[in-house]
C-alpha cells in the first residue's frame, strides 16, 4: 500500500506534468501560428510526451493501491515574447519541474519507500536532459541573436529535434 505522503506527492506531480503539458501546448498553438512551424512541431511533441510523464506516473499510484487524481488545470499564456521568451519559460519551468522531483525523491528516502524511489529515478535522469536541451536551444538563440536567416534555420532545424526522452 502506497504511504498517504507518498500518494499526495505523486499526486502533486501528476498535476505538474499535465500542467507542463498544458503549457507546451500553448507554446506550440501560439508557434504555429506566428509563422514558426519547426518550433511549434517541437513543441506540440513535447506536450505529448510531459502528458506520458504524466500518465507513468498515473499507472504507478494505481498501481501500488493509491488513487491518482486527475487535477484541473490553469490557463497558460496566450502570448509569447518570440523564441527566446519561450525557451526562457521552458527552461525555467523545467527547473521547477526538477526541484519537485528532487522533493518526491527526498520524501521517498525520508519514508523508507524504496520502490517509489527506484521509480523516480527515471524522472530524475529525464530532467537531467531536458533542462540539459533546453540550455543548449537557449546558448543557440543566443549565438544568433536577432539574425533573421539564423533564426529561420533555427526553426527549420527545431522540426526535426526531439524533446529529450520519448517518455515512455
Ligand atoms: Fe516531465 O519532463 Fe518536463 O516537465
Amino acid at each position: 500500500m502506497l504511504d498517504k505522503q507518498i500518494e499526495a506527492a505523486l499526486n502533486a506531480q501528476i498535476e505538474m506534468e499535465a500542467q507542463s503539458s498544458h503549457f507546451y501546448l500553448a507554446m506550440a498553438t501560439w508557434a504555429e501560428t506566428n509563422g514558426l512551424n519547426g518550433t511549434s512541431a517541437f513543441l506540440y511533441r513535447h506536450s505529448d510526451e510531459e502528458r506520458e510523464h504524466m500518465l507513468k506516473l498515473v499507472h504507478f499510484v494505481n498501481e501500488r493501491g493509491g488513487t491518482a487524481r486527475i487535477p484541473a488545470l490553469s490557463a497558460p499564456a496566450a502570448e509569447f515574447d518570440g523564441l527566446k521568451g519561450i525557451f526562457t519559460k521552458l527552461l525555467e519551468h523545467e527547473t521547477k519541474v526538477t526541484a519537485s522531483i528532487n522533493e518526491v525523491v527526498d520524501l521517498c528516502l525520508s519514508r523508507k519507500d524504496y520502490t517509489t524511489h527506484n521509480f523516480m529515478q527515471w524522472y530524475v535522469a529525464e530532467q537531467i536532459e531536458e533542462e540539459a536541451l533546453a540550455r543548449t536551444i537557449m546558448d543557440k538563440l543566443a549565438m544568433i541573436g536577432s539574425d533573421s536567416a539564423g533564426l529561420y534555420l533555427f526553426d527549420r532545424d527545431l522540426e526535426m529535434l526531439e524533446p529529450a526522452e520519448d517518455g515512455k
